[in-house]
């Protein structure tokens, strides 16, 4: 049977790592570029519309988002929605503040065990991607990839181009979107799997 998510309770939302919440249950964070799609596959993931702010304009998540799900199996765990990086029209002042308060958690958050990446499954891993998975292996954090918006490729594309990506990046791969659906029951079983065999 396929994981689902029963329950969810929104934590925090902060701009300080002094103030986020105690890291009391396992931790899967969703990093990627403005605009790729985290919230809304959280909210899909999640089975809940607004649960995450959702929005064309990029740039939209700036905190910290803390969000407890609970599972049918009773397992709970923190979803992590980060603030987004590349938006263009930020300032590179503003730019290297975000970078430095995502690397501060990722590197010193104990209960961290996942980082899920978003890549746009049209752009593929550019050079943010490859540094955020240079470093995450340096801290020692598994990710996975989750290819988005697939459902703006032909079908009959889609295999070749995640075979692609999977190569690009050497990591784990699902394909995701939020029309239809796709790939997100693969992805919530991926992750569950992953929290209990690393327990
Ligand atoms: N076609 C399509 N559009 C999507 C998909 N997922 C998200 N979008 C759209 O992409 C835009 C950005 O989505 P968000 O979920 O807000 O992206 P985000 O990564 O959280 O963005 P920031 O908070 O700015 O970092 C919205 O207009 C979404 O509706 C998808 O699977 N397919
Ligand atoms: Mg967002």
């Amino acid at each position: 049977m396929n994981p689902r998510i029963v329950d969810t309770r929104l934590i925090s939302s902060t701009g300080s790592i002094a103030r986020l919440p105690e890291p009391t249950l396992p931790e899967v964070a969703f990093a990627g570029r403005s605009n790729v799609g985290k919230s809304s596959l959280l909210n899909a993931l999640s089975g809940r519309k607004g649960l995450f702010k959702v929005s064309n304009t990029p740039g939209r998540t700036r905190t910290i988002v803390h969000v407890e799900a609970r599972l049918d199996t009773g397992q709970k765990l923190y979803w992590v929605d980060l603030p987004g990086y590349g938006y263009a029209r930020a300032s590179h002042a503003a730019q290297q503040a975000w970078a430095e308060f995502i690397q501060a958690y990722l590197q010193t958050r104990s209960t961290l065990r996942l980082v899920v990446i978003l890549v746009d499954c049209r752009r593929g891993p550019e050079a943010e991607e490859q540094q955020l998975l240079s470093f995450l292996q340096s801290v020692g954090v598994p990710t996975i990839i989750a290819a988005t918006k697939v459902d703006r490729v032909p079908r009959s594309k889609q295999r070749a181009l995640l075979d692609r990506l999977h190569r690009e990046s050497q990591r784990p791969i699902v394909g995701t979107a939020i029309p239809g659906r796709i790939g997100i029951d693969a992805l919530l079983a991926t992750i569950v799997r992953h929290i209990k065999d690393s327990d």
